[in-house]
């Protein structure tokens, strides 16, 4: 007999694009095999939490039917690759989205391994010593994230990537990407050598060279980056090791190119935007985001959300299989589309359809974005306690009371309409994101956290440290009279972030280059 072990199974799903039958099997893996539904990360994946060691197998088996696999989904390796969710853009999107595909299937491992472990394919001769043409031998220092922002949206926060693509687009059409380089967040307390870092941008490459760029960029941290502390093995710190024109210059030589100046791109905000909104292709299309809040779907506290998305998901199977009333094959089909602020959008909804899953949505309550205030809608929080190892404090089961007491203090100054960015970190990886929140709460020990203050609203800016090791009362405190200030001084379309920057109440962090 053995302790019951549980473990965290992550997808792979690049640019968080799922069809409704890949829907339906995800939530027949949760219902048989998760014991906490559902949970969108922060990276547009699915996590299954709870699942016993002895039904690994049977579970990745169960999740690989669905076509969905979770390769690389961890491990020092390119993770699961990012792209903009925002459904105003469709046409860039499916244009941005098929990239963000094939660098996902291009910086895929070689190896057969998880297949002959997990799916029972025969060991062939050879097998074990594929050539990994990009990770070689000894894959890469560390994790390593890539993302494909399009403005005026950030919605994932291209400067928090490894490798960020943000696209250049004219009249609608992808021209090429601005690239940017050595972003991350992870940080150890009381550890100076480890520090969040927002990416450098190297220049623009056209759309065409965007595979040479990218394996110019990953070769070239795996043959430079620190392999003897892992703490410092990020790409961040080897470019502050080496200079950012150091790897620029040898990322032009591997890619046989050489970057033009960066082109104009304008980002309003990081966050998402909820409801509905009329598709630019045809205006017999919709899309709806809806606000999942820390990502967890799942039916408590009173909601069905896990059946009521797999109602949705039915509704909307049936209408691809059933009728060309609703879905033509010129246009794309249904689909769900997970955001980087893990919530949640259900893209190309036929307009013969809109009524129904409308009350489907209402009925489960999953339209809460119809009533919540914008800071409790772009609100991110990361797992945390109970399942992180690594938490220092509550994040995901903290955030709806923290917010409760914000949005008391945001009644009291008139704030209550003003989208301020929150978000919380059980502890200083920042797996939420938290060191671009405009209001952030990093996890120090239960029931106390770094105050964070300062970001810009837009992921273009750093925030710093205002109150250290403090509890619940005492940001509450901190924070009461700055909201006040704020209502009281604020400029004409002043986000809080930016107002605390210019009341000198935070400065911009020494590492922040970008403002
Ligand atoms: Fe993360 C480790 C959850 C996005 C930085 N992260 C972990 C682990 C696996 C804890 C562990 O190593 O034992 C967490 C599992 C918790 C649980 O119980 O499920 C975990 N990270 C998450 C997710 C699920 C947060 C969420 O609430 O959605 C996100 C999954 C993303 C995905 O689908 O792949 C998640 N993690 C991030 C992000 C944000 C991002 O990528 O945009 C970051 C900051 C960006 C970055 O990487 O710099 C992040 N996670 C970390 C770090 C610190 C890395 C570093 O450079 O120091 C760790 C710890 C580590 O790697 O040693 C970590
Ligand atoms: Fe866990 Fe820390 Fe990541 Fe939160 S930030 S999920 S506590 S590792």
């Amino acid at each position: 007999l053995e302790p019951a072990y549980s473990f965290m199974i992550r997808t792979r799903t690049p640019g968080g694009v799922v069809t409704p039958e890949q829907w339906l099997q995800l939530d027949r893996v949760a219902t048989t095999y998760a014991e906490r539904g559902l949970r969108i990360t922060t990276r547009q994946a699915f996590q299954f939490h709870g699942v016993i060691k002895s039904e690994l197998k049977p579970t990745l088996q169960a999740i690989n039917a669905a076509m969905i696999n979770t390769i690389a989904a961890c491990g020092d390796i390119n993770r699961n690759v990012v792209a903009a969710a925002n459904p105003h853009l469709s046409r860039a999107h499916a244009a941005v989205h098929a990239q963000a595909a094939a660098i996902s299937t291009a910086l895929l491992p070689r190896s057969r391994a998880y297949y002959e472990i997990w799916l029972d394919e025969e060991k062939v001769a050879g097998s074990g010593e594929e050539e990994e043409p990009v990770y070689g031998p000894t894959y890469l220092p560390r994790k390593f994230k890539i993302g494909f922002a399009i403005p005026p949206f950030n919605d994932i926060d291209v400067f928090a990537q490894d490798l960020g693509f943000t696209a250049v687009l004219e009249q609608g059409e992808l021209l090429g990407y601005n690239v940017s380089v050595g972003g991350g967040l992870g940080a150890t307390h009381g550890d100076p050598d480890t520090y969040p870092r927002l990416a450098s941008v190297l220049g623009f490459v056209p759309a065409d060279r965007v595979q040479a760029v990218t394996e110019a960029v990953v070769t070239t941290q795996r043959d430079w980056g620190d392999r003897t502390q892992r703490k410092r093995a990020r790409l961040k710190y080897t470019l502050d090791e080496r200079g950012v024109d150091a790897f620029k210059a040898e990322v032009e030589r591997r890619a046989g190119l050489a970057f033009e100046p960066a082109r104009l791109a304008h980002f309003q905000h990081n966050g998402d935007r909820f409801g509905w909104v009329q598709s630019e292709d045809d205006p017999a299309r919709w899309h709806l985001t809806l606000r999942i809040i820390a990502g967890r779907i799942w039916d408590r506290h009173g909601a069905s959300h896990l059946t009521g998305l797999r109602e949705i998901a039915t509704l909307l199977r049936d209408a691809v299989a059933g009728s060309e009333a609703t879905t033509s094959a010129s246009l794309p089909p249904p689909e769900f589309r997970m955001t980087a602020n893990q919530n949640l959008v259900i893209a190309n909804v036929p307009d013969a359809l809109r009524e129904k899953l409308a009350a489907l949505v209402a009925r489960h309550r999953l339209d809460i974005h119809a009533t919540a205030s914008p800071t409790r809608l772009n609100a991110v929080a990361c797992v945390a306690l109970p399942t992180c190892g690594l938490a220092m404090a509550e994040a995901e089961r903290y955030l709806p009371d923290f917010i409760d007491r914000l949005e008391a203090l945001l009644d009291r100054h008139g704030l209550r309409g003003m989208p301020i960015n929150v978000r919380i970190s059980g502890c200083p990886n920042g797996c939420s994101r938290p060191y671009l929140g405009e209001i952030a709460l990093v996890g120090k020990a239960p029931g106390r956290y770094n105050l964070m203050l300062g970001a810009d609203h837009r992921g273009q800016r750093l925030n710093t440290l205002y109150r250290e090791n403090v509890d619940e009362a005492t940001m509450l405190a901190a924070l009461d009279p700055l909201l006040g200030d704020f209502a009281a001084q604020r400029a004409p379309g002043e986000h809080f972030g930016d107002y605390l920057l210019r009341a000198a109440v935070v400065s911009v962090p020494a590492r922040d280059i970008r403002t």
